[in-house]
């Protein structure tokens, strides 16, 4: 209740901010994208993880006006960084199945992109197999609303729900993330070697691109870039960033 209470103040207190994870390309390590991730700095209780307070948020209501700030500030932010000529190539945001299913998300992103002047493709929105297999036909025309808007959209956590490849393809989807519980142990452990490989191999005659989450060393990644993955994630490359560390980030791998 008192987590509660101070959720419905965060906003107008200010207490949130955003952290920036990096995604690299796998051949390279340049960077290609950076996943916003929401924090809260709780007066009292110090920086609460969004895995108490998102699901908070959901049941109270606060996820609309919380997730419409995430939004425009990340819009925000890749202006201003556009603006101090730092290349950050595209942001991903991550979205809550509330937020999916409220009427006016695409009014809410194309509102953000216009405002801060981004062009649409450089936002991308995570979400998960959940949130589109929980009502598929209202989600291809929602997916394909937002498509239309020219943002990229991807499966966030994949492989952790139910949806089968051949099903997501009636999805417009740009992009899985395969999840970090599928990386671990590469490539020694051979039942996630068998799954990563097998998503890949399928993403690939798909045309989806894929994003290794939780990638921790170099053997994992040297592994996935063999196998044909495009994209990595994890704190081999950086743990997630405030802004202002950004610049440093950049300029160390320029
Ligand atoms: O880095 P981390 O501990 O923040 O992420 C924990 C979880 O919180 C992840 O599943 C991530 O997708 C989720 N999360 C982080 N930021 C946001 C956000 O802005 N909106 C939503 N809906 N979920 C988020
Ligand atoms: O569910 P989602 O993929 O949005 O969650 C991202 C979460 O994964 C965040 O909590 C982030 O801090 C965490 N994370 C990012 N990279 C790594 C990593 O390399 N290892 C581990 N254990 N967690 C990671
Ligand atoms: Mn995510
Ligand atoms: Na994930």
């Amino acid at each position: 209740l008192q987590l509660e209470r101070g959720l419905r103040q965060a906003l107008e207190r200010g207490e949130f901010e955003l952290h920036f994870q990096p995604i690299v390309a796998a051949a390279t390590y340049r960077l290609e994208a950076l996943e916003v991730l929401l924090r809260w700095r709780h007066p009292e209780l110090g920086l609460v993880s969004p895995v108490r307070f998102i699901p908070l948020a959901e049941e109270t209501g606060l996820i609309r006006p919380i997730g419409d700030w995430v939004i425009r500030q990340a819009c925000r932010q890749l202006a201003e960084w556009d603006c101090l000529g730092l290349h950050v190539p595209r942001l991903a945001i991550n979205l809550s199945a509330r937020q999916f299913e409220q009427q006016g998300l695409i009014m809410q992103v194309a509102g953000a992109l216009a405002e801060a002047g981004i062009a649409a493709g450089r936002l991308e929105l995570e979400m998960t197999e959940s949130m589109v297999m929980q009502n598929p036909s209202e989600a291809v025309s929602l997916l394909g609303e937002l498509k239309a808007l020219g943002v990229r959209l991807s499966i966030d956590d994949f492989g952790t729900g139910y949806s089968s490849l051949s099903y997501l393809k009636r999805f417009p989807l740009d992009t899985l993330k395969i999840d970090r519980s599928f990386i671990e142990g590469l490539p020694g452990d051979g039942d996630n070697a068998a799954i990563a490989e097998a998503i890949l191999a399928m993403a690939r005659k798909l045309s989806f691109s894929v994003v290794a989450e939780g990638v921790e060393t170099e053997a994992q990644a040297a592994f996935l870039c063999a196998k044909g993955c495009q994209l990595l994630q994890g704190y081999l490359f950086s743990r997630p960033l405030p802004a202002a560390e950004l610049p440093a980030f950049l300029q160390q791998r320029s």
